[in-house]
Formats: C-alpha cells, sequence, structure tokens
C-alpha cells in the first residue's frame, strides 16, 4: 500500500521553511495530506512540540506498513522525498552535477541570514524594501549570480536552475517570493526565471492559500 503523507507547516504567509517541501512534494505528484499550525501565537511551539520535539515546522510524517515516521528539517524532507521518488529526478542525474546542485542547495539552507532576517517572507503583500544593510545587499548580488550562472550553464533545457526542477529551486523558492514582495530589482534571465517559479500550479496554490490567511486576519 502507498505511504501516507501528512505535511505539517506554519502559517502559509510567513512560514518560508515550509514552503520548500510544499513545492518538492507537490512537484513529485503523491497526494498528501496538510497540517498547518499558525505561527506567531502564544501557543505556536506548544503545538509544534505536540508534533515534534525539534520544536520546529515542517515535519514530514510518513505512514507506512504500520509504522509512523517523521521527517523534520525542510533539507532533509527534501533529500527523503527525492530518494523515495527518484522518477520525480529532484536531483539532476550526473553526479558531477548533482553535486553542484548539492551545494547550491546546502548554500541557501546554512547562508543568507541577513536575507532572511530583512526581507521575511511574506508571501500574498507586496512591500517597501527596508534600509538594506551591507551584508544583506552582498548575499542579495550572491544569489543573483548563483542563479545567473545556474541557469547559463544548466537552466536552458527546462528553464529551472538545474534545467529540470529540483531540490535546488525548492530550497530557493521561498527567495523568490521575498524578491517579489519587496521588489529587489533582478536581471532579466532571473527575472524570467521567478516567473516560471511563480507559475508553478504548487505556488499558484500556496498564494491563494497565504491571501485567505491574510483576508482572514490570521497573517
Ligand atoms: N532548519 C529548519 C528551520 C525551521 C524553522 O525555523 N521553522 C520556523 C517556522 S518557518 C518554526 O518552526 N518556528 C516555530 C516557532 O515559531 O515556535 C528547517 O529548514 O526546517
Amino acid at each position: 500500500m502507498a505511504a501516507r503523507y501528512t505535511l505539517i507547516l506554519g502559517t502559509k504567509e510567513w512560514s518560508s521553511w515550509s514552503l520548500r517541501p510544499y513545492v518538492a512534494l507537490r512537484a513529485v505528484g503523491a497526494p498528501f495530506a496538510e497540517d498547518v499550525i499558525a505561527l506567531r501565537r502564544h501557543s505556536t511551539s506548544e503545538e509544534v512540540l505536540k508534533r515534534t520535539p525539534a520544536g520546529r515546522v515542517p515535519v514530514l510524517k510518513i505512514e507506512e506498513n504500520g509504522k509512523s515516521t517523521i521527517v523534520w528539517d525542510s533539507l532533509a524532507i527534501c533529500e527523503t522525498l527525492a530518494e523515495r521518488h527518484p522518477e520525480a529526478r529532484l536531483w539532476p542525474d550526473d553526479s558531477a552535477v548533482r553535486a553542484q546542485a548539492r551545494s547550491y542547495a546546502a548554500e541557501m539552507h546554512s547562508g543568507f541570514s541577513d536575507v532572511r532576517d530583512q526581507l521575511s517572507m511574506d508571501f500574498a503583500r507586496t512591500l517597501p524594501s527596508p534600509e538594506l544593510r551591507d551584508n544583506t545587499k552582498a548575499q542579495i548580488a550572491r544569489i543573483l549570480t548563483a542563479w545567473s550562472e545556474a541557469l547559463g550553464k544548466y537552466g536552458k533545457d527546462g528553464g529551472f536552475l538545474f534545467g529540470h526542477f529540483s531540490v535546488v529551486d525548492c530550497m530557493y523558492a521561498p527567495v523568490v517570493s521575498r524578491f517579489k514582495t519587496y521588489g529587489i530589482e533582478v536581471p532579466p534571465s532571473v527575472k524570467t526565471y521567478m516567473e516560471r517559479i511563480f507559475a508553478l500550479p504548487a505556488m499558484q496554490d500556496w498564494g491563494k492559500a497565504a491571501k485567505a490567511e491574510v483576508e482572514a486576519g490570521l497573517a
């Protein structure tokens, strides 16, 4: 019997980390349930801790053969999905290219703290850019260089960072949203890439849900 997946997420308007495995799961095409926890509430940490001792979302619950497993951390979830669904080709086939792709994903996962801090994800909103610190500007420049290089080298066949849609696109999807929200200037090739990401049904659906949260006063 197929595994039952439940993705435990934070408020979609804000939860940049949750967006990554969401777009990965949608790319895999397996059905999944959602359990959305309201962030920035008194109850948030208690609710998250009920589901994972790590105290952070996202979490993927996998129920299979009478057993239930949880996977926490956005990159660990993307890795797990890539391994369980090789047909989705969430990592490039070629091992040297895959090593590059892993480097891009890891660079995002462990870095760009000023971008995260100053340009926090607010998916359905358009906001004025704050006065950017030098570190933030340098990190934006690095992201734009990395994207342009990947698109130039690997993007031709498919238009995503490594051509075919991959974990790297999942890891950077929240940055695509941040750049749009705050009107960050990007070169034309990156603009086209951002439009391609926004056109994904997964991003469209996430956007509708985020807008509904904003309209309901939940975010
Ligand atoms: N490294 C983690 C970071 C996850 C993280 O920081 N999640 C935030 C929400 S986006 C969280 O769970 N916050 C819990 C809280 O605010 O109590 C990952 O990539 O999954």
